[in-house]
């Protein structure tokens, strides 16, 4: 007789049971042929929407402007340690991926989620924000750089900021809020900047991308950046890391006797 079993998943954004996949419906080459970018495929597969034109040109540079932030950060360091310790590529990457949390990259989820909270429950009351952040949450998400300050701004978020404020019609609400708490933590202390995670997170949520796929944009930029250091380290040859002496501070005790 007939044997009826129940589905092991369910997926609602793609289909490649056709000639070729289709994402919410739309097949791949056709996306292609009509001149759609990478912007669209991920507005399709992470929000089940067509981004408008305009939405896609903020999510390109999105992912343009934090494919990199050279070899010093946390994410590219991993990889490039493991690059010259002779791992392969995608491990290499995900050494760094590991980096990816809640002080460096993955704080995009936790800044858009509490700057959206900050605009409803805190409107006006950008002080009473701060209290509540310090007594439930901790450090704010989004703000604060380890060498970024206002004496040395993150040009990569003037950029963003002044592209969507200036040359775009997207209404900023969840934006502008951050950039109201960035005054009031900058007068506390100089590197308490609205920081890159920040900005991309209320940009995003601005743009009404799901809460939990914030941080999907900064791990696939950066993962453009972490192959590259990859290539780079294997095109150099690049020799096995051992730290020098001097940069560990051996707070050991000296040679005990038994
Ligand atoms: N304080 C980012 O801190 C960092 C505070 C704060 C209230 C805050 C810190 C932080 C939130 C997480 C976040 C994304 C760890 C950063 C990124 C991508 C990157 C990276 C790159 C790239 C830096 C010193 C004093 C303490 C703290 C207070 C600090 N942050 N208070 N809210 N948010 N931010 N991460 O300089 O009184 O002295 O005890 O956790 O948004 O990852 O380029 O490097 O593209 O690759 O190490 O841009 O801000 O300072 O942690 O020692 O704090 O400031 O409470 O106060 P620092 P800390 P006190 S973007």
């Amino acid at each position: 007789g007939e044997v009826i079993v129940e589905p092991l998943i369910r997926t609602t954004i793609s289909d490649d049971r056709g000639e070729e996949p289709r994402y919410v419906g739309y097949a791949a080459s056709e996306l292609c042929e009509k001149g759609y970018g990478i912007e669209d495929v991920i507005g399709l597969l992470w929000n089940k929407k067509l981004p408008s034109k305009e939405e896609s040109e903020i999510i390109k540079r999105i992912i343009m402007i934090s494919a990199d932030h050279g070899p010093a950060v946390s994410g590219a360091f991993g990889s490039i340690i493991a690059a010259c310790a002779g791992i392969d590529l995608p491990q290499a990457v995900s050494a760094g991926m590991t980096m990816i949390g809640p002080r460096f990259g993955g704080a995009v989820t936790n800044a858009g989620k509490y700057f959206k909270y900050g605009v409803k429950e805190y409107p006006n009351d950008i002080s009473g924000f701060l209290s509540w952040m310090k007594q439930n949450v901790g450090p704010v998400p989004g703000i604060g750089h380890r060498v970024k300050s206002l004496k040395n701004p993150d040009k990569r978020v003037k950029y963003l900021v002044d592209y969507v404020k200036n040359h775009t019609t997207l209404h900023t609400p969840c934006l502008d809020y951050a950039l109201e708490v960035e005054k009031v933590t900058t007068a506390k202390k100089d590197n308490l900047i609205l920081n890159v995670d920040g900005t991309i997170g209320c940009i995003l949520v601005d743009l009404d991308f799901p809460e939990y796929s914030l941080n999907g944009f900064f791990v696939l930029a950066r993962t453009i950046g972490m192959i590259g250091h990859w290539i780079d380290q294997n095109n150099q040859n690049s020799r096995l890391i051992r730290l020098y002496d001097y940069l560990i501070n051996y707070a050991v005790k000296e040679e005990r006797e038994v």
